[in-house]
């Protein structure tokens, strides 16, 4: 059986992660999408909510499993048995850190493998920073964010402009 992680920060899960994470299901037997902290980033979410948003975003995947840790992605690939981390490439940006990360995780872990998948077309300009900015001036993601995830980023929004 093979496992494969899909880790991010999911600050909120948008249809660009969840593409992913729906590609990644139809190759892997089971998959395993993990919230990670990422230090250079200012969360909306805490990472249970990012958990529970994706949690029922994924639900129609049987295969896909989610949970958080605050720790080292590779600590957490071999404490679960995930041999492949799976992540999505928009553009040119997205490379240099990409590819930083996924030396940095093969150093630390030389069984692991990442493989990068190309973003949809019609996902490539979409982000998490993008819909929260949106949502920060008011702006219903609709179609950019699954259905679920709307009503929590527009009363977040609404508590940040208090
Ligand atoms: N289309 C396709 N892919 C997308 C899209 C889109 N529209 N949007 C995002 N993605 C991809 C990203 O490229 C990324 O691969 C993944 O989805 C998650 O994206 P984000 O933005 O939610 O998450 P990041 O990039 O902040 O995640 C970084 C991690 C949290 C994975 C990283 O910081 C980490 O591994 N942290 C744990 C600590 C660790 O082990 N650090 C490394 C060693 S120091």
């Amino acid at each position: 059986m093979t496992v494969a992680l899909c880790p991010g920060s999911f600050d909120p899960i948008t249809n660009g992660h969840l593409d992913i994470i729906e590609r990644a299901s139809r190759l892997f037997d089971k998959v395993l999408v993990t919230v990670f902290v990422n230090s250079a980033k200012q969360p909306w979410f805490t990472p249970e909510e990012r958990v529970e948003l994706a949690r029922q975003a994924t639900a129609h995947l049987p295969n896909v499993t989610v949970d958080a840790y605050d720790g080292l992605l590779v600590e957490y690939a071999r404490r679960h048995g995930a041999r492949v981390i799976v992540k999505g490439l928009r553009a040119v940006s997205d490379f240099e850190y990409e590819f930083q990360m996924a030396q940095i995780n093969k150093h630390l872990a030389g069984e692991l493998e990442t493989l990068f998948m190309m973003t949809r077309p019609e996902n490539a300009y979409l982000s998490s920073s993008i819909v929260k900015e949106l949502a920060r001036y008011g702006v219903d993601p609709a179609g950019l964010v699954p259905d679920v995830v709307r009503p929590a980023l527009a009363a977040r929004a609404a508590e940040r402009r208090r």
